[in-house]
Formats: C-alpha cells, structure tokens, sequence
C-alpha cells in the first residue's frame, strides 16, 4: 500500500486529492494546523479514512516529525496562506507559510530520506500568479516569472527552491504551476465561490446585492477534481518535472457574473452588483490563461469540465446549501 503525505488537507485540493488517493488504495495522512481546527470535521466527514498529524509548515520540528510517523512515499505539500488579498495584509505570515514554508518540508524530506533520496517523491503546489505581469500570453513553464503580490513572490521562492532540491540533491521534486481551479469546496473569499453563494441567496431572497472590485481581470478557471489528477500524474513520471497546468481559456469577472445568474435564470445581473474600491488590489494581475500542452503530451491530463458547466454546479451546490441553512 503506497504512502502519502498531504499539507494543506483541509483545503480545497486537501480534500480532492485526499479521495483520490484514497480511491487508489493509498494509505493517507495529513498534516493539520492548529490545536481545534475548525475544518478538521470536514475532512472526517469527506475522508474519515485519513491519519491526521498535528503541525504546522512554519515549524520544521514538526515536519520532521511527522515524516518520522507517516514514512510516506509521496508528500505533497499544498499547505499555504493562499489568499492573495491578504497576502498584501500579512506580507511577513506569508512569506513565512508560503515561501519558507515549502523550503521546511524539503529539507525536513531531505533528512527523512537520509542516504536514500529516491525513496520519496515531492509535490509542491506552485501558482499561476507566479505570472503576474505576463510577459507571454499564453503562459507557459519557460515563460518569465514577474509576480505583483506577496504571495506571487512567495511562491516564487517555493517553486525556485523546489528546483534546487531537484538540482542540488537529486530529489524526485515536481511543481505543479496550476491555474485557478475551483468547486463547491472554494473557500468563500475567492471570487468564483463569493458569485455563486451571492447568486444563490439573491435567488432565495436571502440577500439583495453583491459587492465586488475589479469586473475586468480574466482568469483561466478549471475545476479542482481535475487538477488534483494531474498532481497525482507528476509524481507518477520516471523524472521530476514542472508543469502548467489550465483549460486554455480564459474569462472575465464579467464572464463568471453572467456565466452564475444565467444559472438562476437571471440574464441582467447589474442591477444585483455593486463595486467597491475596498476588494481592489494594490498591484493586480489582469490575464492569466494558459498553455497546457506539456501536460497534455507527458502526462496524458487535460480537464474534462468547462467553464460553464463548473459555475453552473457551484452555483446547484450553493442553492442547496444555502436552503438546507434556512429549512
Ligand atoms: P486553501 O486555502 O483551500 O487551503 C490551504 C491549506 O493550507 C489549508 O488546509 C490550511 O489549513 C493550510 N495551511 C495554512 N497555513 C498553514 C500552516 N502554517 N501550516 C500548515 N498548513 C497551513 O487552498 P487550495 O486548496 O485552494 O490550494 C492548495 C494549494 O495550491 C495552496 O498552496 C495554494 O496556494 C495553491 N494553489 C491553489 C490554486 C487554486 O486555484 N486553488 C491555484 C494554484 C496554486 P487550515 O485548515 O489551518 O486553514
Ligand atoms: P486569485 O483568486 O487572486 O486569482 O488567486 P481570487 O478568486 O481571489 O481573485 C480572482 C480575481 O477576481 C478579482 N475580484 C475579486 N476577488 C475576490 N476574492 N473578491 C472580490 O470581491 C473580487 N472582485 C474582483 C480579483 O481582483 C482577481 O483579479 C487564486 C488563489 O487560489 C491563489 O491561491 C492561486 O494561486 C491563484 O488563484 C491561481
């Protein structure tokens, strides 16, 4: 039975790529922060088969620990401050999560593995907003990195650092460069799950508008249950590697907004939003879309839900959450 490791368990991909592995006969554990974590009751109802460790990325005591008790064949570290609005809020949190967070689990992996590197292989969730001011469109792995957020320049570290493990040690060390990929399981701050709660409760009649920032940044938005595939796939190579991974396509805030009130039945939405210039962003990154074709050819991935489909199921999920809450 193979043995994996996975930061970041509560999260969205936690939890994806938790019952995925899972599906495949992994033994899993995850490594969870905080002494009463509130999201821990998620992961025992979605994956109640998964080993939870207590730690935390910031702490390398406890990522050696915790390697020392999973012994896992494939860690794969999503754990992060990931939010990038407030990355500019706790620039210093970030960086220390985010960005000397991933060089802690290399080099607590690193002494794990001792004289046998290969008997561990790493995933590290690096992000299209590695991008920022795009110097190509579309984005590809050679494409210059220019990030416009702390969290861009802390994944930076964390991707370059992965590398270096790679070049430096030999590791069998890959970086996910992922597009924003979404679903139901969203954290409610990122705009994809902030529309379609909104769009559900305006369609109940539980709320009357919805305050956003910039309409015009684009996006290139998959969903998660497909992209936690393709993490699985870079740890299956023979050689370590970096990959994009994205649809191709991109669409505006605008898009998302009629793509969720078409969902509801809704076809003029601008009577419902309202912009603030308190969820705009120092620096912002106005188009990301990218180039998938590596992935494509080496791993044989490419995500099978399109756009409209993924906030057309956000949106059915929200609707029935929202009125469980009110029955
Ligand atoms: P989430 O924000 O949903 O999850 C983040 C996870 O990190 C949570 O489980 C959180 O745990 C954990 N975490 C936060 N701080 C620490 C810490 N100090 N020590 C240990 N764990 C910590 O993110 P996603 O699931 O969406 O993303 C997974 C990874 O992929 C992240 O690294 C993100 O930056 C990256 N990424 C995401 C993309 C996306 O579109 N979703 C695209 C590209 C990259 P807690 O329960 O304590 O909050
Ligand atoms: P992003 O996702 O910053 O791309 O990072 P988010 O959904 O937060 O923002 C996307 C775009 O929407 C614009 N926007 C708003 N965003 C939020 N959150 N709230 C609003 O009210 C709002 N109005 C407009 C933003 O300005 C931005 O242009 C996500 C995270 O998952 C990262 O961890 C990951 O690395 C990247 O995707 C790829």
């Amino acid at each position: 039975m193979p043995r994996a490791l996975i930061t970041g368990i509560t999260g969205q991909d936690g939890l994806y790529l938790s019952e995925l592995l899972l599906s495949k006969g992994y033994e899993v554990f995850g490594l969870v922060r905080g002494q009463n974590n509130p999201k821990l009751d998620v992961l025992r109802r979605v994956a109640p088969e998964v080993q939870v460790l207590t730690g935390d990325l910031t702490d390398v005591s406890s990522l050696v620990r915790i390697l020392a008790v999973a012994q896992p064949d494939e860690i794969y570290n999503l754990g992060a401050v990931s939010f990038v609005a407030y990355s500019w809020e706790n620039a210093a949190l970030t960086t220390d999560v985010t960005g000397k967070g991933v060089l802690n689990m290399l080099e607590a992996t690193r002494l794990y593995a001792g004289d046998d590197i290969e008997k561990v292989r790493f995933y590290q969730a690096s992000s299209s907003e590695m991008f920022g001011k795009v110097q190509d469109v579309p984005q590809r792995e050679s494409t210059l990195l220019w990030p416009r957020s702390p969290y861009g320049v802390a994944k930076v570290f964390g991707h370059y650092m992965t590398i270096n493990y790679r070049e430096s040690y030999g590791m069998h060390a890959s970086s996910g460069i992922l597009f924003n990929h979404e679903s139901p399981r969203r954290g409610p701050e990122f705009v994809t799950r902030k529309v379609t709660m909104a769009v559900a409760r305006i369609k109940l009649g539980l709320q009357d508008s919805l305050t956003l920032g910039n309409l015009d940044a684009k996006r290139d938005w998959g969903f998660a249950g497909d992209y936690v595939e393709a993490m699985w796939r870079m740890l299956q190579q023979p050689v370590a590697d970096d990959y994009v991974i994205a649809t191709g396509e991109t669409h505006s805030i605008r898009d998302l907004l009629d793509a969720a009130f078409k969902a509801v039945g809704v076809d003029d939405w601008a009577r419902y939003v309202e912009q603030d210039p308190r969820f705009m962003r120092p620096a912002e990154v106005d188009l990301l879309v990218g180039d998938a074709s590596k992935a494509r050819e080496v791993l044989g991935w490419k995500p099978a839900v399109g756009f409209d489909e993924l906030i057309k199921l956000m949106v059915e999920a929200d609707l029935a959450e929202q009125s469980a809450l009110v029955h």
